[in-house]
């Protein structure tokens, strides 16, 4: 593979990290007296400081998200003033020599579409179709690299199932209605990207779990098999046709030795997920046989003090560089994430970022870690 194809960088969400959100989510916060995102990292009004970050750290790709409820605040109106700002943003990472990869739904939804029923309705695939292309008309000469949307799978477990997230819904029926319109949605917004930009790479970011049978087990094997089809059905099976590449968030490995989460957590983050970054080999190992290219598009760990990230990465490259030396096809790693987030449900504790944000003042620290990281980028350009 040549040198020039691996991209190395992080990753963010218009949610996590913009501020001044009007959104379902915001809503939800509001309403139900949960933390408030507010104004985040205010990376709205401060992307290109933190674009000189990522440059300085030796970064050459960045994954954003565009905000659906920015562009297109009320049905049928789209906002050309919020438009011209990603076209910026856009512009600012090719200014620094940094490879776009642009997210288009990042759970976050328009409150106008979440008030028609969000996913759960039909008309939201069309409405997320047209966005789509309005925003694909706009970005088509500076984006290649699209992913319509993250974590399906997540979301509809978390938003339908668990009911942690907004509409804090628990239906499995609800639950998977959600994840096969999703389906339809990536692949109509698929259909969209290509009319307009028939050069662009268009893939998902999918949550990957490793899910690993403990021995010789025949029932540890029958289960991660379920599991595995389970996880891969709705987007890698069914949608493999509309994806010229997987984008794999990788956090979890789930051990299962008689039943499932039967993980040592000997080292866990400040979440208490487990700490394996080895096992992303497995995981790229694994989706190899999708036979598409691969990057890693989250990989990561809310560590406040730091102690765990640089190995973590560390491993998580040596991780992709096995993958590569067997012919896994990997061709990038963007680390969750360039700074400090708001965590969804789990608010702002969560530290996952190379940086660190003081929410007090906005100010940005390098974190020991983004350094070694940067070292790594160095020396091994070609991984
Ligand atoms: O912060 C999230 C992100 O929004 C989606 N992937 C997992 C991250 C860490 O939980």
């Amino acid at each position: 593979m040549k040198k020039e194809h691996f991209f190395f960088g992080a990753a963010s969400s218009a949610h996590q990290v913009e501020g001044g959100q009007m959104n379902d989510w915001s809503e939800w916060e509001a309403r139900t007296g949960h933390e408030r995102s507010g104004t985040a990292a205010d990376h709205w009004n401060r992307y290109e400081e933190d674009f000189d970050i990522a440059k300085k750290l030796g970064h050459n790709a960045h994954r954003f998200s565009i905000e659906w409820s920015r562009v297109e605040p009320e049905e049928g109106r789209f906002d050309e003033a919020a438009l011209e700002h990603y076209v910026k943003v856009v512009q600012a990472l090719r200014a620094r020599g940094m490879e776009p990869f642009v997210t288009l739904w990042h759970f976050t939804l328009p409150v106008w579409v979440a008030r028609q029923g969000g996913w759960e309705s039909e008309k939201t695939v069309h409405h997320f179709a047209r966005y789509v292309g309005r925003v694909a008309a706009r970005l088509k000469d500076d984006v290649k690299f699209w992913i319509p949307l993250n974590e399906p799978e997540i979301y509809s477990h978390m938003s339908y199932l668990v009911g942690k997230w907004p509409p804090a819904a628990k239906n499995p029926f609800r639950t998977v209605s959600v994840l096969l319109r999703l389906a339809r949605a990536h692949r109509a917004a698929y259909a969209v990207l290509k009319g307009i930009a028939p050069t662009a790479e268009i893939g998902i970011a999918k949550n990957h779990m490793y899910f690993e049978a403990a021995g010789k087990n025949q029932w540890n094997e029958m289960l991660k098999a379920c599991a595995d089809w389970w996880w891969n059905f709705f987007f890698l099976d069914r949608a493999k046709d509309s994806l010229d590449f997987v984008g794999v968030n990788f956090y979890f490995h789930n051990r299962i030795d008689g039943w499932f989460n039967k993980n040592r957590n000997e080292q866990a983050s400040d979440m208490g997920w487990e700490l394996l970054p080895e096992t992303l080999y497995h995981a790229l190992a694994e989706l190899s046989r999708y036979q598409k290219p691969l990057y890693v598009t989250e990989n990561g760990l809310a560590d406040a003090k730091d102690v765990y990230r640089a190995e973590y990465i560390t491993e998580a490259l040596k991780a992709v560089a096995h993958a590569r030396r067997e012919g896994v096809e990997v061709r990038g790693y963007l680390h969750w994430a360039l700074t400090d987030n708001f965590e969804w449900a789990d608010g702002f504790f969560p530290r996952f970022g190379l940086v660190a944000i003081d929410y007090e003042t906005q100010k940005r620290t390098i974190r020991k870690s983004a350094m070694v990281y940067r070292d790594m980028i160095k020396k091994w350009p070609n991984i």
